[in-house]
């Protein structure tokens, strides 16, 4: 594949200083070099620096950053667009708000694809707050609202193309506001929580996802926030919470996505290597990347042994 690295150094979505940091970490961490060792082809767009306007009042007094981060979102969605044209792009963050970016480029790409575009959504949160319901005012609790078009906000720059509720999947689930949880309780997003998980197993969520996405040629957008991770593993995040995916789960979900031939785009969110512990979380999340990218242990047979 032709794979495109952008690096997006957004930190104003969040309370906690340092995801600007991310990028970096990844790079040093060795990502386009796993990446070419699996025969892809990378080349690295550097980091976005947009202009970015000045502060902006609202409403909701717990609201910050609110200027920057709806220049941010404009910024990226036109980035996005521009960087999912031929192979895959990755987008390295950056705190979660920057998937209502991303998410707006690719599925205006999608869209001009005539392809319907799915969201599989990994994350300890559901991301689900608008600008009126956040209580935290941290705009990265935001995202899936604001590309799944609902009200509320009317300071960002209009969704162009709304992902269908239906399209998007949630794993990992663990850390949900009872405000947002009867927001997202009313649609028709498919919420898989720890719980299930504990319950079922990882693989038979992501499975009938998947197959839905199969079944509608659609396009899959993976939005990969690294608190979806257990804390053990993967320390290097401002909202860490316990609980999460064990490193074979991930391991697994990144192993089905590649098989499942559908990938095509990628945000990695919430790493705050201010936060990590000798670039463990950074070596881990380039590792589950390669593993979407078709590394693996062993060659499988089609036929079970
Ligand atoms: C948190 C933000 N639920 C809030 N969410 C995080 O501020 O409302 N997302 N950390 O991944
Ligand atoms: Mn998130
Ligand atoms: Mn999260
Ligand atoms: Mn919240």
């Amino acid at each position: 594949l032709d794979i495109t690295l952008v690096g997006v150094p957004v930190d104003c979505g969040s309370a906690y200083r340092g995801c600007l940091m991310g990028p970096d970490a990844l790079r040093v961490a060795g990502l386009a070099e796993s990446l070419s060792e699996l025969g892809h082809r990378v080349s690295d767009a550097g980091n976005l620096a947009p202009d970015l306007p000045g502060p902006r009042e609202h409403t909701n007094p717990a609201i910050h950053d609110l200027g920057p981060s709806a220049g941010w979102v404009s910024a990226l969605s036109d980035a996005a667009f521009a960087a999912s044209a031929d192979g895959p792009p990755i987008f390295l963050g950056g705190d979660h708000l920057m998937s209502a970016g991303t998410v707006s480029g690719v599925a205006r790409r999608a869209g001009k694809r005539g392809r319907p575009l799915f969201v599989l959504w990994l994350d300890a949160h559901t991301d689900f707050h608008d600008l009126n319901s956040t209580r935290s005012g941290n705009l990265h609790g935001t995202p899936v609202a604001y590309f799944t078009g609902r009200a509320g906000f009317e300071a960002f720059p209009p969704m162009p193309a709304p992902v269908a509720e239906e399209r998007v999947a949630m794993l990992g689930i663990r850390s949900v506001d009872a405000e947002e949880a009867a927001r997202i309780g009313g649609t028709a997003i498919a919420v898989t929580d720890m719980r299930a998980i504990d319950e079922v197993g990882i693989a038979r969520p992501l499975r009938a996802f998947l197959d839905r996405v199969a079944a509608e040629d659609g396009d899959l957008h993976v939005s990969f926030d690294v608190d979806f991770l257990d804390p053990d593993i993967a320390p290097a995040v401002g909202t860490t919470v316990p609980g999460g995916a064990t490193f074979r789960e991930a391991h697994l979900v990144m192993e089905m996505l590649h098989d499942s031939g559908r990938v095509t785009s990628l945000d990695i969110a919430e790493l705050n290597p201010f936060l990590d512990d000798r670039g463990r979380t950074a070596r881990l999340v380039v590792d589950l990347v390669a593993s979407l990218f078709g590394k693996r242990v062993m060659d499988r047979p089609t036929r079970a042994a």
